[in-house]
């Protein structure tokens, strides 16, 4: 239906008042053309029925006819038969018989129609024809010459690729089968000389309107069936539609000068000559050379130089390992000796840190793009591994630097993300990723994806490494077109390049550009690809290197000659021995060079903190006050709330009178602070604008206007930095490394990523395992991300209980062997860490860790285990006293009730973390031994507060000490806390648990087991005799 109607609508030649003298005018009458204009060409205006107002009316019936003759009534399908068959005006309209039909009027009519036995014909061509420029749209990539390889199924060996004027229908009969599912629609021979008119869905006519048949499959042929394969009529957008056709089916549209031949060479040369230089200097290193799609180089930097041409000066990318060393030399223009001098085995690391392989280092520079003469700043963002991965975090940095340039449309910074064939079709992150691009708190306004696709991943090939036709499929979801390009041909891709750099500046949507291509060598250049794909091989061993295939192309059209070939590689080819030679004076391996995300000003000039100490993170009342009242408001006016959350503002007022915050106001007040000193916040994760217990409530909703908003954290001072609350899709692979990749770009920015339940993080393992603990270690990156991981025992099943604390604790770089020897625990120790994971028991606790990861002089991941039941628990409240200045977190709190008060009486410490703490407390008092049980609570797990602990060990000399958590054993902190606090206090006593009994799973989904095992571990609590026998 929509086609139909748009076909209507662009196919509109003329209004009924035209005349046959202005249709000729415009219409160069072509002899033999099947035109709709013809049934105009009689004065329309003769017949009874049309006048200006009913044009309209008789364009819908003409095209829905044409479609379907039986679509419309019988009279009409009379009228168009007789107009098209050129009855004399005012005789074309027979008048519908009368309801009671009589039998002779019938006839009359039939009689009419049979008068014209050639338009059944007529009709039909014409449709046929209509259909098949459809088909080669649609389908026409499937039999474009794709694989320089030629063994990929959806080719066919013997495709045309040149396609000369006179076409042969005998030749593109089966290609037509295969185009038009069981036959040409009826067309055959006899109509290839035929004229039919071009409807408004083709480009093919360029200047003219009717093409004879021939002429149409040879066009189509040229712009559907070449080197380039067009994936673009699934997308439900018609103007999208219209201009990718207009891009590829005018006729001569790709055309390059000699100048751009010529640098296109210029570009390959250089691609080519670096992989072989990189061969003959160290043979047996593993590159993951670029040879077989040496391409890319050219493609990329065509993308970058057409999209500085629209505007951006900013380009993120991220890419995996193949031909990473080439993007860094010849697209970023890293210097080449830097990176020549990673392969030198006896280079010192300079850096804190382990460092990480040379094809995996990320890089930023920034240079005059030679082409455009502007400036642009190039980034290729560090990636692990773990294909893909990199993919959100490219994306949540882009979308950092365009927040902070103001870039709201994606004019100025753009994404870049290139992949690999199988792991562009294996890997969901990239599914997740897509998903991303359109969301308004995600989107980075298109980003221009590039697959190698060497139709090859390490050892499997595509028939067993994926179900669909394409290792792009995947971009469908979003209606990113995709075009396919035999890599051989560089102006094809060069040409495509552009097309897929204009897209994302006029649609700033996705696009994918599937670099049809091989691999010469095996995986990594030490790899026998023969033991796995030994037909393949043979056939690549065949092939001519597309460098020498294009060079010979350009000296037989004269562009170049062989003297200036050769003078060009000699060119490039010094300038690596060159850099090779200055490689060698490179002693020492400085990773901070290959920082992807420099943050200038934050550290000195030696990349060191400009201060080993933290401020205290308390706040004065009089702020305190004013966020407290602005959190329990609705700052506009004219907004109604809903009755339940007035309530809830109501009780929050209520607590800013009394001095005392809960959970939520304490976020409130740390967030609100740090938005006054121009700290931007971003808290991002499933349903965190209202949390997803119904907590927080930062965004409003006005009851009465659909999708009217307020967020009064953004209400809360004059020029405060804007705060960003945005609810996730639900993805936490894809989210949580969009939000490191934001956390990425600036220090000065509080980014959040809350997970739903905490279990749920372990979806996002990879970015966890991957960037977030080792990020520092591998290249030399900080990142202040904060975790918010909803934890605890609540009876709640073993799928929404455990963040898993023993897998962050597990991974951990403090030594639990040795004690610190440090003078400043507070600061230091931080610095030293690689990640600061707490479990805090008060309000204004979370409250003080917040505010401190940004008040800190360095930045380090924060792993945060929040509350559930506690959000509301009466005694989970602070007072404002602990939130002023001169008050600042507690790594630990000390027990401060009567055992503290006579310290050696006290029988037994208890060491707790988190929740706990309230029911060990509630069973204390309940058992009257507030004298005998201290309670102290691991505020900061890790960095181990040795130091604190070390101070409440020797406080209480006569006291066992027991770690007590609700945990199962095998779970939570023991396993982390045990050995550590045994070094603390020089292993003097034993360190008792009083905790569930291990488990496999995290917890149990009967509420009595877990009300008993509750009880049991508070037995054992406050059982002093419960370790006697094991002493
Ligand atoms: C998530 C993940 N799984 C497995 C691997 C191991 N691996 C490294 S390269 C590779 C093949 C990748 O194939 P493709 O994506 O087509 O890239 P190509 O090497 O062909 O350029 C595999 C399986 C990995 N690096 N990451
Ligand atoms: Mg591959």
């Amino acid at each position: 239906m929509l086609n139909l109607r748009t076909c209507v609508a662009k196919l509109r030649p003329l209004t009924a008042s035209q005349t046959v003298k202005t249709i000729s005018q415009h219409r160069p009458a072509a002899p033999r053309t099947f035109q709709q204009i013809r049934c105009y060409s009689a004065p329309v205006a003769a017949e009874p029925f049309l006048s200006g107002t009913s044009s309209n009316y008789v364009e819908e019936m003409y095209y829905a006819w044409l479609e379907n003759p039986k679509s419309v009534h019988k009279s009409w399908d009379i009228f168009f038969r007789n107009a098209n068959a050129g009855a004399a005006p005012g005789t074309a309209y027979q008048s519908p018989p009368p309801l009671s039909t009589s039998l002779s009027t019938l006839s009359q009519a039939q009689f009419l129609v049979q008068a014209q036995p050639n338009v059944d014909k007529l009709v039909e061509d014409h449709l046929a024809v209509q259909s098949l420029i459809r088909a080669y749209q649609v389908r026409g990539h499937h039999i474009a010459k794709l694989d320089p390889l030629g063994i990929s199924c959806v080719n066919f060996d013997d495709a045309p690729v040149t396609v000369s004027p006179n076409v042969d229908l005998a030749v593109f009969k089966e290609r037509l089968r295969v185009l038009t599912v069981g036959g040409f629609y009826g067309l055959d021979e006899s109509d290839l000389d035929k004229v039919f008119h071009l409807p408004t869905t083709t480009f093919i006519g360029g200047n003219e309107s009717a093409l004879p048949l021939r002429e149409i499959i040879r066009r189509l042929e040229m712009a559907y069936c070449q080197h380039i394969g067009v994936e673009f009529m699934f997308i439900n957008d018609l103007e999208q539609c219209q201009w990718i056709r207009q891009k590829f089916e005018t006729p001569g549209i790709m055309q390059f000068t000699n100048e751009e031949k010529r640098t296109l060479l210029a570009r390959l040369v250089r691609s080519t000559r670096f992989e072989e230089f990189l061969h003959r200097k160290w043979s047996s290193e593993k590159r993951f050379g670029l040879e077989g799609c040496e391409v890319l180089i050219p493609a990329l930097k065509t993308i970058i130089d057409k999209s500085s041409e629209k505007g951006v000066d900013y380009v993120i990318m991220g890419m995996p390992h193949r031909g990473r060393l080439n993007v860094l030399a010849n697209v970023i223009r890293k210097e080449l000796e830097q990176i020549f001098c990673q392969f030198d085995s006896k280079l010192e690391a300079a850096d804190e840190g382990s460092g990480d392989v040379k094809y995996h280092l990320g890089m930023y520079h920034r240079r005059i793009n030679r082409v455009t003469d502007r400036n642009i700043t190039l980034s290729l963002v560090a990636n692990p591994s773990h294909l893909e991965a990199a993919d959100p975090v490219v994306q949540g940095k882009t979308k950092a630097e365009q927040f902070y340039c103001g870039d709201t449309e994606g004019k100025k910074v753009m994404s870049i993300l290139l992949h690999g064939d199988a792991a562009f079709a294996g890997q969901g992150i990239v599914y997740e990723t897509f998903h991303l691009s359109d969301l308004p708190s995600y989107t980075t306004h298109g980003t221009v994806h590039v697959v190698v696709n060497n139709q090859i991943g390490f050892t499997t090939d595509p028939r067993m490494a994926r179900s669909s036709p394409y290792p792009t499929d995947v971009a469908r979801v979003v209606n990113a077109p995709i075009f396919h390009v035999n890599a051989d041909d560089p102006e094809a891709v060069v040409y495509v390049c552009n097309v897929a750099a204009e897209w994302r500046s006029t649609f700033h949507k996705d696009v994918v550009v599937d670099l049809v291509c091989y691999r010469r060598n095996g995986h990594n250049e030490m790899d026998e690809p023969m033991f796995t794909q030994p037909l393949m091989y043979k056939q690549i061993r065949k092939q001519k290197p597309v460098l020498q295939k294009y060079a010979e192309l350009l000296i037989s059209q004269g562009v170049v000659n062989q003297p200036e070939y050769e003078e060009e590689i000699a060119k490039y080819d010094k300038i690596c021995e060159e850099a090779h030679a200055r490689s060698k004076d490179e002693k020492i391996l400085h990773i901070k060079h290959w920082l992807d995300s420099p943050w200038p000003g934050f550290f000195t000039l030696d990349g060191q903190p400009r201060s080993m100490t933290c401020p205290s993170t308390g706040l004065n009342e009089e702020d305190l006050t004013h966020i407290g009242q602005v959190a329990s408001s609705v700052p506009v006016e004219d907004f109604t709330i809903h009755g339940g959350l007035s309530r809830i503002l109501k009780t929050r007022g209520e607590m800013v009178k009394n001095r005392t915050v809960d959970w939520a106001l304490a976020e409130y007040m740390a967030f609100g602070s740090l938005l006054k000193e121009g700290i931007h916040i971003r808290l991002s994760g499933q349903d965190v604008e209202r949390g997803t217990f119904s907590h927080r409530h930062h965004v409003l909703h006005d009851q009465n206007v659909d999708k009217r908003t307020c967020i009064p954290m953004n209400h809360l001072w004059p020029n405060q930095a804007p705060y960003t609350v945005c609810n996730s899709s639900l993805s936490e692979y894809g989210v949580l490394g969009f939000e490191l990749g934001f956390a990425m770009a600036s220090p000065n920015a509080l980014v959040l990523w809350e997970a739903q339940f905490g279990d749920f993080h372990n979806t996002a393992q990879c970015i966890i395992d991957q960037f977030i603990c080792p990020g520092q270690a591998k290249w030399v990156r900080q990142n202040g991300i904060v975790l918010l991981l909803p934890h605890g025992m609540e009876g709640m099943g073993p799928e929404h209980s455990s963040a898993r604390p023993e897998r962050f604790l597990q991974m951990c770089n403090d030594d639990p062997d040795v004690f610190p020897k440090l003078d400043d625990f507070d600061v230091r120790q931080l610095y030293d860490c690689n990640w600061i994971v707490v479990n805090c028991s008060t309000p204004a606790n979370f409250f003080h860790v917040l505010r401190r990861q940004i008040l800190l002089p360095f930045r380090k991941p924060l792993i945060i285990f929040t509350p559930k039941s506690l959000l509301r628990h009466p005694e989970a409240r602070s007072s404002f006293d602990d939130m002023l200045p001169g008050t600042h977190f507690l790594r630990v709190i000390p027990d401060s009730g009567p055992a503290a008060q006579s310290p050696k009486q006290v029988k037994r410490v208890l060491f707790c973390t988190g929740k706990v703490y309230y029911d060990l407390t509630r069973e204390r008092k309940a058992r009257q031994m507030e004298a005998d049980v201290a309670i102290t609570r691991v505020e900061q797990l890790s960095p181990f507060p040795f130091d604190l602990l070390e101070q409440e060990a020797q406080k209480y000399p006569a006291a066992e000490l027991v770690w007590c958590q609700e945990e199962h054993k095998n779970q939570g902190y023991y396993d982390y806390v045990k050995p550590r606090l045994r070094t603390t206090i020089n292993r003097a006593k034993p360190v008792w648990y009083a905790g569930r009994e291990p488990a496999a799973a995290p917890a149990t989904g009967n509420k009595k087991t877990h009300l008993t095992e509750l009880q049991r571990l508070l037995d054992t609590a406050f059982n002093l005799d419960a370790f006697k026998d094991l002493a």
